[in-house]
């Protein structure tokens, strides 16, 4: 790298720090507060990756190159962007504004072009890992091979690896073969809270070296590897490596004279430490002592130019939190803000004049159209904005062979056993993932004619030695289901890769992913991270409920209905029947590939024609399967949320709404209803989240202006008399449906499950909890009175 070129990068580097810290102080201090809330920011953690950002996107990062930036660097990346031409002044100016440059560094939010929204220490970093791993999955399956490879980087905050998800990632990469992957940890040795303990370099180093990787330590900038080779320097590398991490840091922020002071006092009479320091002045000891490798360009450009090769690295670089500013090393600067007065000091520093605070070029002291060459050369910036990804046509029918009698979740497997032996674009980019439950959420038969995904091919040996197995476990870089270990984190932060291909890499992969309904929650803020970014993909829950009875009361599920009304970007659905899953997964499948275009959405508000993943909430119990014909309007009732499964009649006093495997009970429950109240009604819920969704807009349309308009429960319950009760009753909370009663104005008994951990048959425990055809038939006599039913006793 030429001289010009580097001093190039160190205004860069000056232009990058300032401009972040110009940001949030004009955030917090200069566009005005109205509401008396914090804004924030945090000068200290950018300040930290300021160089390590300014090699990497200026230099070292290829177009194809992906990013998790450390979300509190997010300014950083901000300035970074508006240098390369890639993001507004007002949008700066707006920081954690209104429409703004957001906070941490969004996908979804952000105009220039994030790559993993990052803001939950802990999940961009291992996202990153399963990035690396989506691309090999879809160039070993011949896809994307017209662009080249592409690294996954992730900038780590050294506190940020307290996150056990990270740890169970690298886990999982070590299994699954991982490359090109890049981990970058701004080892500062400072949390939100405090220093760090001392050595963690070492554990961290261990760690890495454990699972596979390769790792370099960058310590000690340019300026003291020379000093260490001058009389005295010896003594005085010796001195920083036993330094403790909170000595250190208390010095830096104290500056020269307590440098000075410090070493002194520990050199006592050594002769050549002490002409060392003394030859030195208090600026000239300072910027020495903090020359750490960290905040090196020439140090940090070596060491990942040496890295050329594709296995995975992980780079400790050292580093001060508050570099360059005046806080920097204080055990609060986390979230310190610079006063005014230190501002109006840093500017003038800067060469900033007065109103030119956000010009890219002042103060530099590089002419202006030598760095505007430099920067319309940079590798990064020639990258294309998002990918575009065909998209694969979905059939409105999926085949489902249906029994007779038969639960959700063999008919899941069912569908997709099916689909496993067609040869169409469909099948060929489903892509399966589960964490250890591949066999016990019913996809087994899939597996076995799709196999499993691995860099090498791995006959399965019991096969082999004919030993009779059900499962055939054949991995090869064509299998289309990857088995992850039990961790459920990998599972979401997989799925959130997977279902990112389309953007990352151009290519469209319809992912599908199994677990245990219950274990969502171990995920759950994956599974909101994987949302919130707009990865698409299906995730299919089961068992679940108290309806998994014998199988454990420790396993059972009630509060996912509400998780899947109130996740933002996930579609939840629970059917019933398995004709109606059949519905509903051609319809995921066609979902998830939808645009999510704000303006669509506003148009659209009625029918929510926008994407989104899809989470279906299955069951294990075998119920009788009803013999119907699919006609559109059924189809578009169950898409929709909801449908008559028996009519209300004039005189109706009461209307079961009941969601999934509580179905036989409501249906016998109206069926003894009806010897006495003969309109009964019975409405099978099968998304109370879209159905929730579509009234919500629809209210909100009215009150808009748009006064003509009925979502789908308003036109479902709109002849239903007023003196009409509602029984609502699933596996799962009673709030799930208990605002139908809302909708006109009707009285509700919302029966559910608030309460788990007893096992049982599935009677048994419907019993005990009050979901059952007695409990449901009492709460009807409750709301909507009418002659006592005589066979009340017998039930049940
Ligand atoms: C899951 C999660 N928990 C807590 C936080 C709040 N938080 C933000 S930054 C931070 C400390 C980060 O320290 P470190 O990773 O070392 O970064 P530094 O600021 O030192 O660069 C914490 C606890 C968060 N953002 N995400
Ligand atoms: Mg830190």
């Amino acid at each position: 790298m030429s001289a010009s070129e580097m001093s190039i990068l160190g205004e860069l580097e000056k232009k990058v720090l300032w401009l972040a810290t110009w940001t949030i102080h004009h955030a917090n201090h200069i566009r005005g507060n109205l509401d008396g809330v914090k804004v924030g920011g945090h000068q200290a953690s950018s300040a930290s990756l300021a160089t390590i950002m300014t090699a990497l996107y200026f230099r070292v990062l290829r177009s194809q190159d992906r990013v998790a930036v450390k979300p509190h660097a997010s300014p950083v990346f901000h300035a970074i962007q508006y240098l390369l031409g890639r993001q507004t002044q007002d949008k700066l100016a707006a920081f954690r504004g209104y429409k703004g440059a957001q906070s941490y560094p969004s996908r979804t939010k952000d105009v220039d072009d994030v790559d993993f929204s990052t803001g939950s220490v802990g999940l961009g970093v291992a996202q990153t890992l399963f990035s690396s791993l989506v691309q090999d999955y879809v160039r070993a399956h011949g896809w994307g091979l017209g662009q080249p490879e592409g690294r996954m980087v992730a900038l780590i905050g050294d506190a940020e690896l307290d996150e056990g998800n990270i740890f169970e990632a690298m886990l999982e990469g070590w299994k699954q073969g991982l490359r090109n992957c890049w981990w970058i940890i701004d080892y500062n040795r400072q949390s939100l809270d405090a220093v760090v303990r001392e050595g963690l370099w070492a554990r961290y180093e261990a760690l890495f070296r454990n699972f596979g990787w390769d790792v370099v330590i960058l310590k000690y900038g340019t300026l003291l590897q020379q000093a260490f080779a001058e009389p005295g320097g010896a003594w005085l590398r010796q001195w920083i490596d036993n330094c403790p991490n909170q000595l250190y840091s208390a010095l830096v922020f104290q500056g020269g004279s307590a440098w000075r002071k410090r070493l002194l006092d520990d050199i006592g009479d050594r002769n050549a430490p002490r002409q060392f320091v003394e030859a030195r002045s208090d600026d000239e000891l300072a910027r020495l002592m903090t020359n750490l490798a960290g905040h090196d360009l020439p140090s940090l450009i070596d060491a990942f130019a040496a890295a050329d090769h594709e296995r995975p690295t992980c780079f400790i670089c050292y580093t001060i939190k508050g570099y360059g500013l005046p806080f920097a090393g204080h055990k609060d600067n986390h979230a310190g803000l610079m006063t005014k007065a230190q501002m109006q000091t840093l500017q003038a520093a800067m060469g900033v004049r007065p109103g030119r605070e956000w010009d890219k070029f002042e103060g530099l002291a590089v002419a202006a159209d030598e760095i505007e060459r430099f920067l319309a050369d940079v590798p990064f910036a020639k990258r294309r904005r998002r990918h575009e990804a065909v998209p694969i046509v979905i059939p409105p029918e999926l085949p489902a062979p249906i029994q007779p009698a038969m639960s959700t979740q063999t008919g899941f497997g069912a569908i997709l056993n099916e689909l496993g032996k067609e040869t169409s674009a469909l099948a060929d980019r489903i892509v399966t993932t589960s964490p250890d439950v591949t066999v016990s959420t019913n996809l087994g038969p899939w597996v076995n004619r799709r196999g499993l995904f691995a860099h090498e091919a791995l006959a399965d040996a019991f096969k082999k030695e004919r030993i009779p197995s059900t499962f055939a476990w054949e991995f090869s870089p064509k299998g289309q289901h990857i088995e992850l270990g039990i961790a459920e984190m990998n599972l979401f932060i997989l799925l959130s890769a997977l279902g990112l291909s389309y953007s990352h890499l151009g290519e469209r992969l319809l992912p599908i992913g199994t677990l245990y309904d219950p274990f969502i929650a171990r995920g759950l803020d994956a599974l909101n991270y994987a949302c919130y970014q707009d990865a698409r993909f299906i995730l299919v829950a089961t068992p679940s409920g108290i309806t998994l009875a014998p199988e454990g009361g420790a396993h059972q599920s009630i509060s996912t209905p509400l998780i899947g009304m109130a996740q933002d970007g996930l579609a939840a659905f629970e059917p019933a029947f398995v004709d109606e899953l059949a519905v509903i997964l051609a319809f995921a499948l066609a979902y998830i590939q939808k645009e999510d275009d704000a303006q669509a959405a506003e148009r659209n508000w009625l029918r929510n024609e926008t994407g989104g993943s899809v989470y279906l909430r299955l069951s294990t119990r075998p119920i009788e399967q009803p013999q119907r014909t699919m006609t559109a309007e059924l189809r578009e009732g169950i898409i929709d949320g909801a449908y008559w499964l028996r009519e209300p009649g004039p005189n109706c006093e009461v209307v079961v709404a009941f969601t999934g495997a509580v179905a036989p009970e409501a249906i016998q429950a109206v069926g003894l209803m009806a010897e006495d109240r003969r309109d009964a009604g019975l409405l099978a819920v099968t998304s109370a989240d879209r159905l929730n969704a579509g009234w919500t807009a629809a209210q909100r349309a009215r009150e808009r202006g748009l006064l003509n308009v009925r979502c789908h429960v308003e036109r479902l319950l709109t002849d239903l008399p007023g003196h009409c009760g509602i029984v609502t009753v699933l596996d799962g909370h009673p709030a799930t449906l208990a605002w139908l009663g809302a909708v006109g104005g009707h009285r509700v008994r919302a029966l559910g499950v608030e309460h788990f951990g007893q096992t049982g048959s599935v009677a048994d425990l419907y019993r005990h909890y009050g979901i059952d055809t007695n409990a449901i038939v009492a709460a009807a006599q409750a709301i909507a009175p009418g002659r006592p039913i005589r066979h009340l006793r017998s039930i049940g």
